[in-house]
């Protein structure tokens, strides 16, 4: 209950902020786009992890506050980016199962992306594969609406959510996100890597670009890049880190 009410008082006032965590194409070795990622610095406990204040937020409806906040931060975050950089970025936001319900989500997005002039085909939205799976109608027309308006879709933690293969084909999905628990073991366990290779080959023939969360090692780099999966993402390139460090930093994947 008092986590509830300094929520509320977070989302009125300067606690709740972005890190970006960047993820780079193998191809050229470029940052195409980061991931944002709500953070909350209570002014007593300091951070709060991420997990606990959004699960609270999705219990509590909080969410809904908070996902408007983070989508506006990070077209701050897109706008500031493209005033200092040459290259085109995009910027990945998160959805929860409470925001694919809400009634007012579309107009909300299409108001707050508008108002910062930027382009929709900048922003892919990321929803687990278990949200997914667990509404698949209501996936299904927004994922519809959101594809009419320009943005992209990925699917988050993707190999964890027991998709049938046919509704894939079904979702107007752009990316895969495989989980990174799939990834943590690899190079050496067989089944990861049967799995792994596996979702790899599937999204290609689906035409869906896939991307590997989680890399920390030169060994699950190498491996990837020979398994052709050219969208990494992970502590081994880039840990998450604050939207003006990034900005600013002469940062070699930019
Ligand atoms: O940032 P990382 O530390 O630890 O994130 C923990 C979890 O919180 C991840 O599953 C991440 O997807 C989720 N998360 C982070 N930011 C947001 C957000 O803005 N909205 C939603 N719905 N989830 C978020
Ligand atoms: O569920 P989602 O994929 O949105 O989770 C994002 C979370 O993953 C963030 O909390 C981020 O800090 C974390 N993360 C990003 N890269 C790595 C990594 O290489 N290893 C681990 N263990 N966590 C990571
Ligand atoms: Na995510
Ligand atoms: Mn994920």
């Amino acid at each position: 209950l008092q986590m509830t009410s300094d929520l509320s008082k977070a989302l009125k006032g300067k606690e709740l902020f972005l890190d970006v965590q960047p993820k780079l194409n193998l191809r050229d070795s470029r940052a195409f786009s980061v991931e944002a990622l709500a953070r909350w610095r209570h002014s007593k406990l300091g951070l709060i992890p991420p997990d606990e204040f959004i699960a609270l937020a999705e219990e509590t409806g909080q969410i809904l506050d908070l996902g408007r906040q983070v989508l506006t931060k990070a077209m701050e975050f897109i706008v500031d980016w493209r005033a200092a950089h040459t290259s085109s970025l995009s910027v990945a936001v998160n959805l929860s199962a409470k925001q694919l319900h809400d009634k007012n989500l579309l107009s909300d997005i299409a108001l707050i992306v508008s108002h910062y002039e930027v382009d929709p085909s900048w922003i892919e939205f990321e929803i687990t594969e278990s949200v997914v799976m667990d509404n698949v109608e209501s996936s299904l027309r927004l994922f519809n609406a959101l594809k009419k308006m320009g943005f992209r879709i990925a699917i988050d933690d993707f190999g964890t959510g027991y998709s049938s293969l046919s509704y894939l084909n079904k979702l107007p999905i752009d990316i895969l996100k495989i989980d990174r628990s799939f990834i943590a073991q690899l190079p050496d366990n067989q089944d990861d890597l049967a799995i792994v290779s596996a979702i790899i080959s599937m999204a290609k023939s689906l035409n869906i670009e896939v991307v590997a969360e989680g890399v920390e090692t030169e060994g699950q780099y190498q491996l990837l890049g020979e398994l052709g999966c050219e969208q990494l993402q992970g502590y081994y390139f880039a840990k998450p880190g604050s939207l003006q460090d990034y900005i600013q930093k002469p940062w070699s994947f930019w």
